[in-house]
């Protein structure tokens, strides 16, 4: 019995012992197989097709949004270079100097964040063989190949969305050493400015919606306040409670030349020293420096949005005006206009004071029915987003021919004025008459532009010719802007040009015709 069981055992042992070789055998010689055969794609796939496919889109997604998200990268530090903050160095011109050459540069430092720029440096390599000789609003300083620029007191520290303008002249042995082609590097606190401050603003419809909200306020008792939204009711500029409201003011040089009068405490002496309810923003278009020419948009929309909220703050009017004049013809820039007045409609479409004037002087040998067209295209993109605000429409020959649009007027639209500009020693009975000829046929004419100068803007004074005009606004209610805020050196500007003040002017501080133009709007 006691061997019996032990063959039992001994051949159970076997048969496990069988077992186990085996197994062993089968998963060594199918991991040998699986290595030998070549891992195709196929065989992979065969595997599992579905949870394959899913693992290479995965990768292919992936790998895509690497690729945008680079470009995205790219753009971001593209954009936040171009409106954060940034160094602009321009070329001045460059001359012969006793056998060297002097070569002049500009340079502007943008701050385009909403933070103020302190403790700022900028660096141009460049100048070994250069020596610093007039130099402005900085201090400069050129060590090895390096100029170093660095700040003076007052514009050590760079507001938001303001720009510093520096220059210097320098001297070069050769003129191959004195070029343009430089790179100025932004140094803050020391560093390399490479970081992403701030993306651009792109407008959405939503972002549109939050800018109306931020409405600025007017202080109380002001024009605004009690005169509200203007209206135009025949003839007549009417106020929101349908009296006759006349707007007398002031319209700005160009605002890319004359940028500094646009502050508040110029717009409050003329509210409170001259007795004016309104402003006049000029944005030429196609001169050096214009809108649609050379000039920095975003600087220029800056100054049009300061312009504004001074003006609102202050309880005034305020034209927003498209400046066209050596570009002639409104159709000439008529896709510019049309995106600039969309966004300044959109933007202060619940604003009362905000007026539009959709082309200064049309002129050369443009036509009414031009005029008509570009008007027909620009008025119904400002109504999209502004319902009711006076439109100001220019007419032929510098606006002078308002006869011409009252044969021909806009029809289908509310709240339409229409130009007339006069230079008194210019401009006399041949002009009156026209706007006689305009009212006459029920046409609303406004006077954005003039002065009692020659055309030119210069030249002598015609008292008898800006009576005889002031007695045509007088019996016609016709509001009016004087031309120029600005001490540029001719008769049509307000200001003395010998006087640097930008605010706050005394009788001495002005010229003739701002001491004639003070005494008229206060009467
Ligand atoms: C003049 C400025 C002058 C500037 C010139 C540019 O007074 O400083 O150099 O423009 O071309 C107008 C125009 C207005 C003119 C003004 C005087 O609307 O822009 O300003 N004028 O010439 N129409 C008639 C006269």
């Amino acid at each position: 019995m006691k061997n019996r069981s032990k063959i039992i055992i001994m051949a159970l042992c076997f048969i496990i012992a069988g077992l186990v070789v085996y197994i062993l055998y089968d998963n060594f010689s199918s991991d040998k197989k699986e290595t030998k055969e070549p891992v195709t794609e196929s065989t992979e796939i065969s595997v599992d097709t579905e949870e394959q496919e899913d693992t290479e889109d995965d990768e292919e997604i992936a790998e895509s949004e690497t690729e945008e998200k680079t470009t995205e990268q790219k753009k971001e530090k593209e954009d936040s270079k171009k409106y954060a903050c940034y160094v602009k160095l321009s070329d001045g011109g460059n001359w012969q100097d006793n056998g060297s050459y002097v070569f002049q540069y500009n340079i502007d430092i943008h701050n385009d964040s909403s933070e103020d720029l302190t403790d700022w440096e900028v660096r141009i390599s460049g100048f070994s063989d250069g020596e610093i000789g007039d130099n402005w609003n900085g201090k400069y300083k050129i060590k090895d190949d390096t100029l170093y620029i660095t700040c003076l007191d007052y514009n050590a520290t760079l507001p938001a969305h303001q720009v510093t303008n520096m220059g210097l002249q320098v001297k070069f042995k050769s003129s191959e050493d004195g070029t343009f082609e430089k790179t100025p590097e932004l140094y803050i606190g020391g560093d390399l400015y490479t970081v992403e401050k701030e993306k651009p603003v792109e407008k959405t419809k939503e972002e549109k919606e939050e800018l109306k909200k931020e409405k600025t306020e007017p202080e109380k008792g002001t024009a605004l306040e009690n005169h509200g939204a203007l209206s135009v009711k025949g003839t007549d500029i009417v106020d929101k409670n349908g009296d006759k409201y006349q707007l007398k003011g002031i319209s700005t040089h160009g605002l890319a030349w004359f940028p500094e009068y646009v502050n508040k405490e110029a717009f409050e002496t003329f509210r409170d020293d001259w007795g004016a309810n309104l402003i006049r923003l000029a944005m030429y278009t196609g001169e050096s420096g214009g809108y649609c020419q050379d000039g920095d948009k975003e600087k220029l929309k800056k100054l049009v949005s300061d312009g504004v909220d001074f003006a609102t703050e202050l309880g005034m009017y305020v034209i927003i005006d498209w400046h066209i004049l050596s570009d002639n013809n409104p159709l000439t820039n008529q896709d510019e206009a049309i995106a600039f007045f969309d966004e300044m409609s959109a933007k202060y479409a619940d604003y009362d004071n905000v007026l539009y004037e959709i082309c200064n002087e049309p002129n050369g040998s443009t036509q009414w029915s031009e005029i008509k067209e570009y008007a027909q295209s620009v008025i119904p993109v400002i109504r999209a987003n502004d319902k009711d605000a006076i439109i100001i429409v220019g007419t032929p020959t510098w606006s002078q021919d308002v006869d011409i649009a009252s044969d021909d007027p806009i029809t289908g639209e509310t709240n339409i004025a229409y130009t007339v500009h006069f230079y008194a020693a210019t401009h006399k009975d041949n002009i009156r008459n026209k706007v006689k000829q305009a009212h006459d046929k029920g046409l609303c004419v406004f006077i954005s532009e003039f002065s009692i100068c020659d055309a030119s803007g210069n030249g002598g004074i015609d008292y008898d010719s800006a009576e005889d005009w002031f007695d045509m606004i007088d019996e016609y209610n016709l509001s009016y802007a004087g031309w120029n805020l600005s001490n540029k050196a001719e008769t049509s500007s307000i200001i003395s040009s010998d006087c640097k003040k930008t605010s706050g002017w005394s009788d001495d501080d002005l010229s003739e015709t701002g001491i004639w133009l003070k005494e008229k709007i206060g009467r």
